[in-house]
């Protein structure tokens, strides 16, 4: 047997979580031919919890899993960790201030970016799902400077995958026939989903579409705000489909995009499209070779420029928000 690959889950005890590691350990994460060792870090109270999803990993009898660790501890939890999945955060509760949020989240994400930095392997690759996920991803990379900044993302391929089952709807093409749709800016209501580049079987996505009102009233608040409808819906926050997204993140970036299409992740930007170098932001990505690249030389029409700088002006200012909190 090859050796395992290390993933560390936080939060690991969640909901997503628990949508989320046994299909990791079924390896439709890393591959049918990668075995895994996994570490769940969770807080104190709900090791115990973890320790019952870990019973039931064991239960599943799966080929590929090597093992399960469970830890409260930070740094033991990313010691040599290949695959870093951040899902654990501080959830918004009634009556809390941005401010308060991100200082919550800063005292989670920027202990676990210092300890990925300290003990991480050398090709450790981490995405960060917890919201506010573009920002406590800017947090951990602050937090390891020894580790290259492209390998913090965060998560806004569930909106990606949003985004493609409305246009497959509205359409009735098959999913698999679209490509080139793309998911700009935060992981919030402010970001942008992009039919502009998106094809439909080689057309025109909006030439398909031809209903510019659709696009703008409806397409774009739906992806937006489906968080919020699966909520109403559900009782509860998106998490099989978080689970699956982040499934999808980590393999396009072990495996790469095929030819000819892209998908979209939360990268350090590196001034493309005018969006301020560092920032983490959703961008029009491909993978290959292990690494994202920002597709570059898209034309960007003033509709889009809009959106595109009102959701990068939200992340601009969580970054100014986290740096005076002194948290970066
Ligand atoms: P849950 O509340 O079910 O689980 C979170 C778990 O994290 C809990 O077990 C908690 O004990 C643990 N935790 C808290 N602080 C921790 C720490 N410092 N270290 C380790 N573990 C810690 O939430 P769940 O539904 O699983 O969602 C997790 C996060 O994903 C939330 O922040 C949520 O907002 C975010 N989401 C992000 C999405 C995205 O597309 N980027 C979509 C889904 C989801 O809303």
């Amino acid at each position: 047997m090859t050796t395992p690959v290390t993933v560390t889950v936080t939060g690991a005890a969640g909901q997503i979580g628990y949508a989320l590691l046994f299909r990791i350990a079924s390896g439709q994460l890393l591959g049918p031919d990668t075995p895994v060792r996994l570490r769940l870090l969770e807080i104190t109270p709900a090791v115990q919890a973890a320790e019952g999803v870990a019973l039931e990993l064991e239960d599943c009898a799966f080929p590929l899993l090597a093992g399960t660790d469970i830890t409260d501890d930070v740094a033991a939890a990313f010691d040599g960790t290949n695959v870093a999945l951040l899902v654990g955060a501080r959830p918004r509760t009634a009556g809390m201030e941005r401010g308060d949020l991100l200082e919550a989240n800063g005292g989670i994400f920027g202990p676990q970016g210092k300890a990925i930095n300290d003990g991480a392997a050398d090709d450790v690759r981490v995405l960060v799902v917890g919201n506010p996920a573009n920002t406590n991803a800017y947090i951990a990379k602050s937090h390891a400077p020894d580790v290259p900044a492209d390998r913090f993302t965060a998560m806004t391929r569930l909106d990606h995958n949003r985004a493609l089952s409305q246009l497959a709807t509205k359409t009735g093409a098959a999913v698999s026939d679209i490509a080139r749709l793309a998911i700009w800016g935060n992981h919030s209501a402010t970001q942008y989903p992009d039919l502009t580049h998106a094809t439909i079987a080689g057309r025109p996505a909006l030439e398909v579409v031809s209903d510019d009102a659709w696009v703008a009233d409806d397409f774009i608040p739906t992806v937006a705000k489906r968080g919020a409808a699966i909520i109403a819906a559900r009782g509860a926050s998106s998490a099989a489909s978080a689970a699956n997204a982040a499934i999808d993140h980590v393999h396009t970036w072990t495996h790469g995009t095929p030819e000819g299409d892209w998908t979209s992740a939360g990268v350090v930007s590196d001034g493309s499209y005018g969006v301020p170098e560092g920032l983490i932001s959703s961008f029009p990505v491909t993978s290959s070779g292990g690494a994202w690249q920002i597709v570059q030389g898209l034309e960007v029409d003033a509709f889009s420029r809009e959106r595109i700088d009102a959701s990068v002006a939200e992340l601009v200012e969580e970054r100014d928000a986290v740096a005076s909190l002194g948290l970066v």
